[in-house]
């Protein structure tokens, strides 16, 4: 009986230590905001245009701008007045878990918004509200102007509908009469996308979740530059990266900090100055050899040029190798021919992998196929609180060994 409470005593000890080992350890995958604004079904819709106030005009400057990823263009409203108030909205396919959103306001003379309702549609056609955002909240006023803003909800909001609702008492200065965005992201949370570094992955993706990737702490390198590389990653049609001289091959990179999931490109090429017909797109992993994912033959680049790879690849690096040009290239009548590359903005995509088990951990030496070697791994906060945890396990187990001994010699002698 006393035998059996001592073991029962020990066990209950080992299994609290046990739990909170694995709590030390962070099983739990780290969950990441994603831009769900252009998910596929999800449709766009403004108030009107400048000068257009008729629903969704595609005259002046559309709404449609706010969901492309550059910051240099614009939705341009119609005039605010009492009576009409302007609105910029996203319709889901089917409800949607927002944890919050993000906007930006167009640097132009024509809007000094100082404040909006964010609102929302769950399943019907009433508008709730879910924040009001005042113009001290924007860090708004008449010597100040707002260029971002962006909102985490303290409990995610569901909706199958969301919009931005600027009324005209929210317009700003006396001779300002629009709003005007650049951007509008609406965000859900999902399991960390980032893995482990694989490269190829080998796994497809959810289509419906391909979304642009926020670039704006990357880094960007160039073969060589008449005009910086970090142009081209900089949300702004209005700047580029050009190589020196018309020469090729010439290459372009994106590096992150940590990898991440690509799983599609998109280039504005400055078409004025430059044709790309031959391209390749590289991956390095992890700084090593470039991995080719995919290649342009006898093509053209255009204007935007779009590409979703067929599985994703988890990466740090990606390069583009610009290995011809043509002489297609839109430029005055008797202007020189191609004078060098020049990307205005060069976009990523990423996406959720179709996966039954999403990854869980960030540890840099997994990989995600089952039949290369795991690479041999420094310790790191999950190693190290796994060896504590073997620590515990290993001390618990002597002392239930020591106690059971004490216990027989007490009943031998
Ligand atoms: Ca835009
Ligand atoms: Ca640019």
């Amino acid at each position: 009986m006393k035998k059996g409470f001592v073991k029962m005593a020990l066990i209950c000890i080992l299994c609290t230590a046990l739990f909170s080992a694995a709590a030390l350890t962070g099983f739990a995958a780290e969950d990441v905001s994603v831009n769900i604004a252009s998910m596929e079904g999800a449709t766009h819709h403004w108030s009107g245009t400048w000068g257009n106030n008729v629903e969704d005009s595609a005259s002046g400057d559309p709404g449609s701008n706010c969901f492309n990823g550059i910051t240099s263009d614009k939705w341009g409203s119609a005039e605010l007045t009492d009576a009409t108030p302007q609105w910029i909205s996203v319709v889901f396919p089917s409800a949607q878990e927002i944890s919050g959103f993000k906007i930006w306001q167009a640097d132009t003379i024509y809007t000094d918004n100082r404040g909006f309702t964010v609102e929302y549609q769950n399943g019907t056609d009433t508008w709730q509200t879910a924040l009001t955002v005042t113009a001290e909240d924007l860090g708004a006023s008449d010597t100040q102007k707002w260029t971002t803003f962006e909102k985490e909800f303290e409990t995610p909001v569901t909706a199958t509908a969301f919009r931005i609702y600027f009324t005209a008492a929210q317009k700003g200065k006396d001779n300002v009469y629009a709003v005007e965005l650049s951007e509008l992201e609406v965000y859900k949370k999902e399991a960390a996308r980032v893995g482990s570094g694989a490269g190829d992955t080998g796994k497809p993706f959810d289509k419906s979740t391909v979304t642009f990737m926020d670039l704006q702490n990357c880094g960007a390198s160039a073969s060589s530059s008449s005009q910086p590389p970090i142009n081209a990653i900089d949300g702004s049609l209005d700047t580029k990266w050009g190589s020196e001289g018309n020469n090729v091959p010439q290459w372009f990179q994106i590096e992150f900090d940590e990898p991440v999931n690509i799983a599609g490109i998109r280039l504005h090429q400055d078409h004025h100055w430059s044709d790309v017909t031959d391209m390749t797109v590289q991956i390095s992993v992890d700084g090593g050899a470039l991995e080719t994912v995919y290649t342009l033959t006898d093509g053209s680049l255009g204007e935007d040029y779009e590409y979703l790879f067929d599985t994703v690849w988890n990466t740090d690096t990606i390069r583009f190798v610009f290995t011809k040009a043509g002489d297609r290239c839109i430029r005055e009548a008797g202007g020189a021919p191609t004078t060098s590359i020049d990307m205005k903005e060069v976009l990523l995509y990423t996406a959720v992998v179709d996966a039954e088990d999403p990854p869980t951990s960030s540890d840099p030496g997994n990989t995600d196929d089952p039949t290369e070697p795991n690479v041999p791994n420094q310790p790191t906060g999950d190693s190290m609180s796994f060896l504590f945890l073997i620590c515990i396990l290993t001390a618990g187990g002597s002392a239930l060994n020591l106690a059971l001994r004490q216990k027989r010699s007490l009943e031998n002698k």
